[in-house]
């Protein structure tokens, strides 16, 4: 008897941090994993590694916010019982009295439309998968605020409340939608592009915390929500490291 196809898992933002972390524990949970990203190199190095390693993976590159190439994308795959909308990211640390309008639209495009446009290209696949589900990978800044997060704290609200949104309204669906909520992670990219470039700013964001969440410590819990018994519907999960007891309370050792 030949084994049942693998089910397929597309994972957006695959190219580095969270995403890539989650491709690799999808594929080694069993599944067909469709890498997706703006940067083709990446994905095909992940490929590449995933690939040997006995895996199976395809690469497809994807602007998230370009609304015809998801659709292209969509129309070319052949099924989908997992999406995970993990691309996203936040610019800049401005208040709001001083932030950059472009920067707030960028963070909005990409967190919240991005993810819209792939959730809306891919449920008709999903939904005819029969048992499918919907990861939107939120933020604790998409739970509480704090001075300098703004716009990405407002985009990340909307993926939280879009979240909710969606599972009322597919209710009776096959499909279920999961929030992961990750606090502080630390990835090669994510507070880079948050302080523009500047590394010295970036790695002080992690100084002094023992053990910040890595990717994988992330990409694990994914895995963990996606592979519960189909009716087990895991709504909302909020990881932080344990030195983090908020969004502003982080112990620092000296
Ligand atoms: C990242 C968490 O605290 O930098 O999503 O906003 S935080």
């Amino acid at each position: 008897m030949s084994s049942p196809s693998p089910r397929t898992a597309v994972v957006t933002g695959a190219s580095s941090g969270i995403g890539a972390a989650t491709a690799r524990r999808l594929a080694e949970a069993g599944f067909h994993v469709v890498l997706t990203a703006r940067r083709t190199e990446r994905l095909e190095a992940l490929a590449a590694e995933l690939t040997e390693a006995g895996h199976s993976v395809a690469v497809h590159a994807l602007d998230v916010t370009d609304r015809a190439a998801v659709d292209a994308f969509a129309a070319a795959l052949a099924e989908c019982h997992v999406l995970v909308n993990n691309a996203g990211g936040a610019i800049g640390t401005e208040t709001v009295a001083t932030a950059d309008p472009a920067d707030w639209r960028t963070m909005y495009e990409v967190n919240v439309l991005g993810m819209l446009n792939v959730t809306q290209a891919l449920l008709p696949a999903l939904t005819a998968s029969g048992d499918a589900t919907v990861v939107l990978m939120s933020s604790t800044a998409g739970l509480a605020t704090y001075e300098g997060g703004g716009g990405y704290v407002a985009a990340k609200h909307g993926v939280h409340v879009i979240a909710e949104t969606l599972r009322l309204e597919l209710n009776g669906l096959p499909v279920r939608v999961i929030e992961i909520a990750p606090g502080m992670v630390k990835t090669e990219e994510f507070a880079l592009t948050r302080f523009r470039g500047d590394a010295d700013r970036a790695a002080s964001v992690y100084t002094g915390v023992a053990e910040p969440l890595t990717a994988d410590d992330v990409a694990d819990t994914v895995a963990w929500a996606v592979t519960r018994p189909s009716h087990v519907n895991v709504d909302l999960l909020v990881l932080r490291p344990r030195a983090q007891a908020s969004n502003y309370k982080v112990h620092r050792e000296q």
